[in-house]
């Protein structure tokens, strides 16, 4: 049977790295599209080309979604039939700094792909990386009946980008599908997400390798799942019959306090609380190990994202193999491991 082939943009982030391994799974010949940057950006996919079976059927293109041509003459030479569109400044802060970058990246970078599908012989199909950050300040639970009210200029391009996938669904018959992911981590998550941010300093901090982890706003609530649970749904929205929009969470939220007392529980460690607002501190062993700043506060937060999955449970069958706490579980071993590697490295 002839492979089928897939085209990732932002094959090089967290989960670009586990869609191409899970569609090479599935038999297909992978293509992902990497920016030039003046430092190796491809970590999270060099075991793929290690594995002399996958590394066969997977290449890697240089691209940028900012430049229309070279992303329009790369989709008509690869011919795919399917296309994910990862791509994004994907940092709801950095978005507070640098919104015409992120706005120009993560709407017009869609509307290119789209713009070429549009103009091309064969039926591709695309996948939009649609994000809970576009509910903003609307209450949970939030589906995909929920109103917008996206609260930075990362979640107002996505939600352009958003709206451009249904339109050009609409207006000219293209298999075009919105994944409404809510937040999903892994032990390659960008060091600067909460998650990673939290695990990776608390056992810094127990193996005395860090002082002091610097947080922001600790009372707001996140659902957070899974990568390699969620790219999976990703790859079941195009293998419908009909292109249609999906929330995919957990179900479950938890503030950014009560995610640190997960984590520290796990690593056996005892952290008591004292203090209010700037001023609220973490100790353990009688020292403080964690401060607030004002530097990690948002101009506007998104307080409180709980979604519901239930149409994906139902059409796409999708199910989760993990939860909060096996998510945790591997973040920390992954942490650990690399503290050791570096121990013997040096030893
Ligand atoms: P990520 O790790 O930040 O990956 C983003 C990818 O986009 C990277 O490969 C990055 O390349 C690439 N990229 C950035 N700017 C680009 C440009 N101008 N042209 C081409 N590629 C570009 O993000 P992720 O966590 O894997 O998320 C994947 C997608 O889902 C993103 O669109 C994100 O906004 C969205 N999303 C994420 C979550 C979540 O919780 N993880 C939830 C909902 C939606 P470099 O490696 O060179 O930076
Ligand atoms: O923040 C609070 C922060 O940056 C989570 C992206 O993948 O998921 C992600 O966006 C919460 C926020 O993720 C720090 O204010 C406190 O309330 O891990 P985060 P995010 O903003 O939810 C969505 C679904 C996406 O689509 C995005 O691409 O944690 N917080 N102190 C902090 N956050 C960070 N990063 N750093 C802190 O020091």
């Amino acid at each position: 049977m002839k492979k089928k082939i897939a085209l990732i943009f932002g094959v090089t982030g967290q989960d670009g790295a586990y869609l191409s391994r899970f569609l090479l799974s599935k038999n297909y010949e992978v293509h992902g599209v990497k920016r030039k940057s003046s430092s190796l950006n491809t970590t999270r996919i060099d075991e793929i080309y290690e594995d002399v079976n996958s590394a066969k059927f997977f290449f890697l293109h240089y691209g940028d979604v900012n430049d229309g041509q070279s992303i329009s003459q790369l989709i008509l030479k690869i011919m795919p039939d399917e296309i994910y569109n990862l791509s994004a400044q994907s940092h709801v802060a950095v978005s507070f700094e640098m919104p015409e970058y992120t706005f120009s990246t993560n709407a017009l970078g869609a509307l290119k792909i789209l713009e070429t599908i549009k103009n091309s012989d064969k039926k591709i199909k695309f996948y939009q990386a649609s994000t809970s950050e576009m509910f903003g300040s609307t209450p949970p639970p939030q589906n995909e009946l929920s109103r917008f009210y996206p609260q930075s200029t990362y979640a107002i391009a996505k939600l352009a980008a958003y709206w451009l996938t249904i339109n050009y669904r609409e207006a000219y018959n293209i298999f075009a599908c919105n994944g409404i992911l809510f937040n999903h981590e892994s032990p390659i998550r960008g060091e600067t997400f909460i998650t990673k941010k939290i695990i990776s300093a608390l056992v810094k901090i127990k193996f005395k390798r860090q002082d002091i982890l610097y947080l922001g706003n600790l009372y707001s609530k996140r659902d957070w799942g899974h990568a390699k649970d969620y790219v999976k749904a990703m790859w079941k929205m195009l293998q419908q019959k009909k292109p249609d929009d999906f929330v995919i969470a957990t179900g479950k939220s938890y503030t950014i306090k009560q995610f640190i007392l997960f984590v520290s529980k796990k690593l056996g460690m005892k952290i008591s609380w004292k203090g209010t607002g700037l001023n609220e501190k973490g100790y353990w062993n009688q020292k403080c190990i964690i401060k607030v700043t004002k530097k990690y506060f948002r101009p506007s937060e998104v307080d409180n994202l709980r979604g519901s999955s239930k149409k994906a449970k139902k059409v796409l069958n999708w199910k989760t193999d993990y939860n909060i706490h096996s998510l945790i579980s591997e973040m920390i071993d992954h942490e650990i491991k690399l503290i050791q590697s570096q121990v013997d490295n040096y030893s």
